[in-house]
């Protein structure tokens, strides 16, 4: 007999010494009325029956470190995901913006709806105007929200302001959300002397002490572990704050993802994983990504509350959102949201989607929008119509364009502040690098608007 078929001799045989063992302590004895044999798995049963047998039950509990919860099986079952049934998706609105549930109403204001409302509509003018500006090369790079304008201000409007945010570069309307002005959106991308990046990083990555979001980090899922840092330290500071941590599909494949999620977990953490499943990671669809129930599927393994949400729904995401974050304060742990959406632009101005999926695809989606969506619950609610909808879009239009008329023209940060801010005193190769372009800059300064060349230049 090879090794192999004897070790599954030997598993068949104590297979079968267990089964007698459930088999005899199943029996109701009439000589032992008082037996709690109903069928229990064997570690819950103090068996009397057994132990006059001579049978030590208690032997057979499993007794791993590596599972307190596990109980011995005499069924050879795997567990195939495919078996089990998908996760379902939470929603509060059907497609035509009414509520199907009154109890799952949020029940939020007028002027909170409005308001949110607004924001998504002027994230998605702010998008377009960006995405032509990148076009006619007045900006370097841009990567539209189209689609997930639902899954921002719904979470956003939910958390406390106070809330630490990370995200990944696809949350503009986080910021949006918490006051971050168009003015702010401009400095940034232009790079000028008011970005609060100091002109170091290229646009899109915002980020704003004053918002409490961490600036964007363009390596994917660096932001993860750093979220799961800052809830610990709010936790113990005792601040009664949490943190969020928005990230992609794909971003979930990175080894920091699992890192993030495992000492969340393990260190009881108050963050909210709020992962934006928009079906594409560039042009890797979903279905190349994974082979589980999508992102929401993992939770479970690293012990956290989970729950998928339809991302286009604002109102199901608001409540999710403001759920998971009373999760999270008061009980010390971390929640995952899967927030199930739709990446209706390019990935970025780098990208040309049409090479990878059908406009019909596209165009599906695009006619599903959860700024559609809401705006059919206004429109049911008696609380907008078609004039508002214009003048506003008219507004919202101006009100972009003059931020860009305005950050356009603005100089460059100093060139004095390009290499401060990482050491005390600065590197030699720092210092040597430093006369290189300096050299460079003088002999083109007119390629170099900025508010100063050098400190000692001024
Ligand atoms: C560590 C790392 N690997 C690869 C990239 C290149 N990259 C930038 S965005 C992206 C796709 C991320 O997709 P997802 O997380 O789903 O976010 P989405 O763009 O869909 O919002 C990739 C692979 C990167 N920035 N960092
Ligand atoms: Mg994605």
């Amino acid at each position: 007999m090879g090794g192999k078929a004897a070790s599954m001799a030997v598993a068949r045989g104590s297979a079968a010494i267990f089964q007698g063992l459930r088999h005899v302590c199943n029996k109701n004895s009439p000589k032992f009325p008082s037996l709690a044999c109903t069928g229990l798995p064997l570690r819950h049963q103090k068996c009397q029956y057994a132990s006059t047998q001579g049978l030590d039950l208690e032997e057979e509990r499993p007794q791993f470190p590596g599972s307190t919860k596990a109980e011995f099986t005499l069924n050879m079952d795997f567990h195939l995901p495919e078996g089990a049934p998908g996760i379902p998706v939470y929603r509060v609105m059907d497609g035509e913006g009414r509520i199907l549930k009154s109890s799952e109403d949020p029940q939020l204001s007028k002027d909170t709806v409005l308001e949110m409302y607004r924001k998504m509509v002027m994230l998605s003018t702010m998008d377009g105007i960006l995405y032509n500006a990148q076009r006619q090369g007045r900006i370097s790079f841009y990567m539209t929200n189209y689609g997930e304008e639902g899954t921002h201000i719904g979470s956003a409007a939910a958390l406390d302001p106070q809330d630490m945010a990370f995200g990944q570069y696809r949350e503009a309307g986080v910021f949006l959300w918490r006051g971050y002005t168009l003015d702010d959106f401009m400095n940034q991308c232009f790079s000028n002397d008011l970005d609060y990046n100091k002109g170091r990083a290229f646009p899109v990555n915002f980020g704003s002490k004053e918002h409490n979001f961490a600036t964007y980090s363009s390596p994917l899922a660096t932001q993860m572990p750093h979220a799961a840092g800052a809830a610990y330290a709010l936790k113990r500071a005792g601040t009664g704050l949490c943190v969020v941590c928005y990230f992609g599909d794909g971003a979930a494949s990175e080894g920091d993802a699992h890192a993030a999620f495992n000492f969340a977990a393990t260190l009881d953490c108050p963050v909210i994983f709020f992962c934006r499943n928009n079906g594409y990671a560039i042009s890797t669809p979903t279905t190349e990504q994974y082979r589980g129930d999508g992102i929401a599927s993992r939770g479970s393994g690293y012990g956290m509350a989970t729950i998928r949400v339809d991302g286009n729904d604002t109102f199901a995401v608001y409540n999710v959102t403001k759920a998971a974050r009373e999760m999270c304060v008061t009980e010390n742990r971390p929640v995952l949201i899967e927030a199930m959406t739709y990446r209706i632009g390019d990935h970025s101005t780098s990208d040309d989607s049409s090479a990878y999926r059908t406009h019909d695809e596209v165009n599906h989606y695009r006619g599903n929008s959860p700024i559609t969506r809401l705006q059919r619950y206004l429109i049911n609610q008696g609380w907008w119509d078609t004039e508002q909808e214009a003048d506003y879009r008219e507004a919202a239009k101006q009100q972009v364009m003059e931020a860009f008329r305005v950050g356009e023209v603005r100089k460059k940060p100093p060139l004095s502040d390009l290499l401060t801010d990482v050491y005390d005193t600065m590197e030699p190769h720092l210092v040597k690098q430093t006369q290189h372009m300096l050299h460079h800059i003088r002999q083109n300064k007119e390629q170099y608007p900025t508010t100063d060349i050098f400190t000692e230049e001024k």
